[in-house]
């Protein structure tokens, strides 16, 4: 079976919440994706988590597949960005693709050439060019080789972000892209990309306008919009909204508020807010 649980959220139109992944550990990775059978996804960051492609990406994807067929989607944030998603990613794309993740979020995409040549690098002929041949991919998602060859195209998930002025002027044209499965907002870089502070924890109200008519332009051309948020209280506005798949918290903010929290009982002080909380 080539589905999976985000894609099956995405297919029956349930909002997908999940989780980041920023510290490099196997045991960070499977401890988080066994915490609740409400995460359907994690995200691999390989942009500004300290998550390596290898070891690291790689080791982390093996390691939640062995969790078995109910694991949660592992897709991964490729670590390059803006005109680097021009060519230069394509081998990023190729090798956690290879590693057996199930889909990609590639940063900082902000143009319909960019984003073309992300779907490229990420979908075999005849929808791109990526090349086959990898021994291992199809372990992770148990399937022979034929048939992940045969499925691959229809299960991995593609998503860029849309973080920046420019992206957010060419979101029509971007809505246009075939076999690219949406958009991931970033909240923080677009915030800063225009002139606003970052969330804190909620976006600038004009932000917000913004990133709702991305949401209303994703789902007028049939795709799919994500949402990065950083506490369980915003990714329930974010799926009442409509967003389709929602950040919740990551391993390094979940540990920094469930330590600060039990310090702060220990000590008598009231449960500090959480701080920067990314
Ligand atoms: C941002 O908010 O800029 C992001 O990329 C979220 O991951
Ligand atoms: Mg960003």
């Amino acid at each position: 079976m080539a589905s999976h649980r985000l894609l099956q959220a995405f297919r029956s139109s349930k909002p997908a919440f999940g989780a980041w992944l920023t510290i490099p550990s196997t045991w960070v990775a499977r401890t988080t994706a066994a915490a609740s059978s409400n995460i359907t996804w994690l995200v691999i960051d390989c942009e500004h988590g300290l998550i390596p492609l290898q070891p690291g990406a790689s080791d982390i994807v093996a390691a939640v597949a062995g969790l078995g067929s109910n694991a949660p989607s592992v897709l991964v944030r490729i670590p390059a960005t803006g005109p680097c998603a021009d060519g230069s990613a394509t081998w990023q794309i190729k090798y956690v693709l290879d590693a057996g993740a199930k889909g990609i979020i590639v940063p900082m995409v902000s143009t319909a050439a960019q984003a073309r040549s992300v779907v490229a690098a990420a979908r075999f002929p005849p929808k791109g060019n990526r090349g086959f041949g990898n021994p291992f991919t199809h372990l992770s998602w148990g399937l022979s080789p034929l048939e992940y060859l045969q499925q691959a195209n229809d299960n991995i998930v593609v998503l860029t972000q849309v973080e920046t002025r420019q992206a957010c002027e060419n979101i029509e044209e971007l809505c246009t892209i075939d076999g690219l499965d949406g958009f991931f907002i970033g909240p923080y870089d677009l915030s800063l990309s225009l002139g606003f502070p970052p969330p804190n924890p909620d976006p600038h109200p004009e932000v917000e306008e913004t990133l709702l008519s991305i949401l209303d332009a994703a789902h007028k051309a049939g795709k799919k919009c994500a949402m990065f948020c950083t506490s369980g209280r915003q990714a329930a506005q974010r799926a009442e909204q409509g967003f389709d798949m929602i950040n919740v918290t990551s391993d390094s903010g979940a540990l920094t508020d469930g330590v600060r929290s039990q310090f702060a009982t220990a000590a008598g002080e009231d449960t500090p807010q959480g701080g920067f909380g990314y």
